[in-house]
């Protein structure tokens, strides 16, 4: 088959590694450390093509940093609670570890198959005990703090997967993960108050400037979206009616006596016609006259079916509803209206604007639709000044506003972390103890598994599991039926990847600190840009917290982070249901691993997209043919590994010593290119000096040229080829390493050393003729091109002098050798 390494020779080599612990971390600070972390996988199936991507990157640079001298951890991992297990599990009526475990299984075989150099010895898991029971012990930690708290509060729910959602879950008003258009529903769940953080997820930004995608910190910011301004109170007009309240509940309300705004322009005040509350939120219910109480109640019901994204878009015109309430305008004393309109959400600023018809297009917009004054457009002296002043009278104050909402964790779900928490009727909520962790999952399978609009934790047969004392009073008490987020046991596994290893996982810590001490941050991140919020925000935010909780050092995990492009084919995202899915499996049994790295390395840059209909593996299997036919000729060539003598004879100007100058050129840019992370260019460069070291093997020395001398630079640059293609085709480099007689593994062979006389490009001097007299020589580079000879030879003195203010007409150039300046006499 074309003659690439055989699945024989990748079994052999994926062997030697296991034996030799080849890629293990050695953690001994005999080297300098280096983390590499690679996003880990979903068990959803078995990996794909995009998998293949990412890998086929992070190992570039893993090997990359090893060949430099770096001590690497690059560990792999599994994702592995959620949906897709829980849901196939239904199907198939079995529990969803044996979907899990299948999964893993068989990602794991095709892992070590493309030959990745992972350290194995410190595979996790997220749905082992092991490792949840510390996801649970995170928990408890937010809960100490009181940064975990439950609250009752309109959420996002998933009718398809019955499930709430966080929002960075709801993409476009759809779940992320099934596309249903996602309803609001009002429910009481367990959140993680992120807004804690807002100010310090935003400010510690600043030093991952350049080091992650602009994109990626453009779109974090934009997602914790800080805003200054004001808060600004409006008094209620007092009247002596009763209020409805909190809509849908009889009996009247308690009503406020003032409403407060949030604005970034409170220097607009004077323009103020209205103030809107939002329909979902508190206020709205507990301003509305009693007989606008039925009005109110449709018009909530509607928004809360709709979505948030729906509901900012200016253009949509916005629903309405008078609340029967009037506000007094703090400055004029004007009534102004209050409604409830659509474009107002619960949970931002205040969930109350002033409307400003005259400065804010929604405002113009909404006053438009239903009669309202426009308003004047008249301003206070700029924001600054309408501070102070509304400082000065007692009507407002600066404030700050975020975008960021805390992070909903409770999940009505089977496959994930029990929440770690007992309802007592005495004395409320009760935290697991400690040495009673892992709370762990009972077993249910097929149609107990089934979303029924709450967990199946709840449901009848898990009645036995649910049953406990209370830890506090031993009273009855039930625990908690919802589990954690997926999005939890992500938050925290590159800090536990620190501490795993020979000795097994620590059982009395979630990691230990000294050795996340040792290896955070992570040097650099490996991932898709589709985590760009999600993942990150919430990874960054639990190392921030563990931080002030004095378990790492860090308050940023990941020092660089890579976004790989994605891998399409036929110009299409890859996908089942559009039937153009390409599988890893069925390419590696077609063309072997190197073959397909190579393919996507060799695509383009990392961070570009892949159209896997446009790569050519048979071609790259063709190449790793050449490689090994080249190591072939050379060993037959002659048996000597220490070649520096022989070298050292090449005399300049002949064969070989092209041929050792284009070796030492290659191995030279290769180290600047993969700092730039150009790997598609690197390998352009191996393939070249391939064809250059087949080129000398074939013709020999030149006659006269000594034959020793020659065979030993063709040596040197076989030698060259495989290191540098260990990068990217590691079977094929340990082969053609070990045919050349060098001892495994390739890999430890480090970096080749570079001979800067080798590097020195040849001068040679050119003459600059005016009106055919020579008047200067100027020292140029061999290659020099037209152009630039041109511009040297025009700026050197002798030129100015001899031209002497006449006009120049034409300057023939002839590289390297003559310049001549033509002038007007
Ligand atoms: C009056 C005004 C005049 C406003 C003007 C803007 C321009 P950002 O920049 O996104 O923070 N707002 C406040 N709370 C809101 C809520 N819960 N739902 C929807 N809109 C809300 O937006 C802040 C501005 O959005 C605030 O400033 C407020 O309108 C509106 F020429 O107040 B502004
Ligand atoms: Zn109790």
């Amino acid at each position: 088959m074309l003659g690439g390494p055989t699945r024989e020779v990748e079994d052999r080599w994926q062997r030697y590694w296991a034996e030799h612990g080849t890629f293990r971390a050695r953690d001994d600070g005999a080297r300098p450390r280096r983390y590499l972390l690679t996003m880990f996988p979903y068990p959803s199936g078995d990996l794909h093509m995009g998998h293949a991507e990412v890998f086929a990157l992070e190992d570039v640079v893993a090997r990359y940093w090893r060949l430099r001298g770096a001590d690497v951890l690059n560990p792999i991992g599994w994702d592995s609670f959620g949906l897709p297990a829980e849901n196939a599990a239904i199907r198939r009526g079995e529990h969803p570890a044996v979907f899990t475990e299948t999964n893993i299984a068989t990602q794991a075989g095709t892992a070590r198959r493309y030959g990745v150099s992972f350290d194995w010895s410190r595979r996790l898991e997220t749905h082992r005990p092991e490792y949840y029971r510390w996801t649970q012990w995170l928990f408890l930690r937010l809960l100490d703090r009181g940064l975990a708290y439950r609250a009752t509060a309109p959420v996002n729910w998933c009718p398809t997967d019955r499930t709430v959602l966080a929002n960075e879950q709801v993409v476009g008003g759809r779940c992320e993960r099934c596309g249903a258009v996602v309803v609001r529903r009002e429910l009481t769940q367990w959140f993680v108050r992120v807004t804690a953080y807002a100010d310090r997820l935003l400010d510690d930004m600043d030093a991952l400037e350049g080091a992650w995608p602009a994109r990626v910190l453009t779109m974090q910011r934009n997602w914790v979206g800080r805003s200054t301004g004001a808060r600004v109170r409006f008094a209620v007009v007092p009247d002596d009616g009763p209020r409805a309240g909190e809509v849908g509940s009889p009996g009247a309300g308690a009503r406020p006596d003032h409403v407060e705004v949030f604005t970034t322009r409170p220097d607009t005040l004077p323009g103020v016609t209205f103030v809107a509350v939002a329909p979902d939120g508190p206020l709205a219910g507990a301003l509305c006259a009693p007989e606008r109480a039925d009005a109110l109640a449709r018009h909530r019901e509607a928004a809360l079916a709709s979505g948030e994204i729906e509901r900012r878009n200016a253009q949509r015109p916005s629903a309405g509803t008078f609340l029967g309430a009037w506000v007094r305008h703090p400055v004029t004393g004007e009534r102004l209206p209050v409604w409830a309109a659509d474009h107002v959400l619960p949970g931002y600023g205040t969930g109350a604007v002033m409307g400003v018809p005259a400065h804010d297009d929604r405002d113009a917009r909404f006053a438009a639709a239903h009669g309202l004054p426009a308003g004047s457009g008249e301003t206070w002296a700029g924001v600054e000044e309408a501070v102070a002043r509304l400082e000065a009278d007692g009507t407002g104050e600066r404030a700050t506003s975020y975008r960021l909402r805390d992070w909903l964790v409770s999940r009505q779900r089977y496959w994930g972390a029990p929440v770690p928490v007992v309802h007592c009727p005495g004395c409320g909520v009760v935290p697991v103890p400690d040495d009673e962790l892992p709370v762990r999952l009972p077993d249910l399978a097929g149609d107990d598994l089934l979303p029924r609009g709450r967990s199946p934790l709840a449901s009848p047969a898990a009645d036995a599991w649910r049953r406990v004392a209370c830890p506090r009073c031993g009273g009855d008490a039930e625990r908690d039926p919802d589990t954690l987020d997926t999005f939890v046991d992500s938050s925290w596994y590159f800090l536990r990847y620190c501490s795993l290893g020979d000795d097994g996982p620590p059982d009395d810590v979630p990691f230990r600190p000294e050795d996340a001490r040792r290896w955070m941050p992570a040097a650099q991140y490996v991932g898709g840009v589709e985590h760009a919020i999600l993942h990150l925000l919430y990874s960054r935010f639990v190392t921030k917290f563990l931080h002030d909780e004095g378990w790492v050092d860090v308050v940023e995990p990941f020092a660089t982070l890579l976004n790989q492009g994605q891998v399409r084919h036929g110009g299409r995202a890859m996908s089942k249901s559009l039937g153009n899915g390409v599988d890893l499996g069925e390419q590696l049994d077609r063309y072997g691993a190197d073959a397909v790295r190579l393919a996507m390395v060799f695509a383009g840059p990392p961070q570009d997209d892949v159209d896997w209909a446009d790569v050519d593996p048979a071609a790259m299997r063709r190449f790793c043919a050449r490689v090994l036919r080249l190591a072939d000729s050379v060993a037959a060539a002659g048996r000597t590994t220490s070649h520096t003598e022989e070298v050292g004879a090449v005399v300049p100007g002949s064969r070989a010593h092209a041929l050792r100058r284009a070796t030492h050129r290659t191995v030279h840019d290769a180290q600047d290119l993969l700092d730039r992370g150009a790997f598609n260019v690197v390998v352009a460069r191996v393939m070249e000096l391939v064809t250059a070291a087949r080129r000398a093997a074939d013709a020999g020395p030149a006659p006269g040229e000594p034959a020793a001398p020659h065979a030993a630079a063709v040596r040197e640059a076989a030698e060259a080829v495989a290191v540098l293609l260990g990068l990217f085709a590691p079977y094929t480099a340990e082969e053609a390493w070990q045919r050349l007689g060098h001892e495994p593994s390739v890999a430890d062979a480090g970096w080749p050393p570079v001979d800067p006389a080798l590097l020195a490009v040849d001068e040679v001097e050119a003459a600059v003729q005016v009106d055919g007299k020579v008047r200067a020589r100027v020292r140029v580079p061999a290659d020099v091109d037209d152009a630039v000879l041109r511009d040297l030879a025009l700026a050197t003195g002798g030129v100015a002098r001899a031209t002497d203010g006449r006009e120049v007409v034409r300057v023939v150039v002839r590289a390297p050798r003559v310049v001549n300046v033509v002038t007007r006499p």
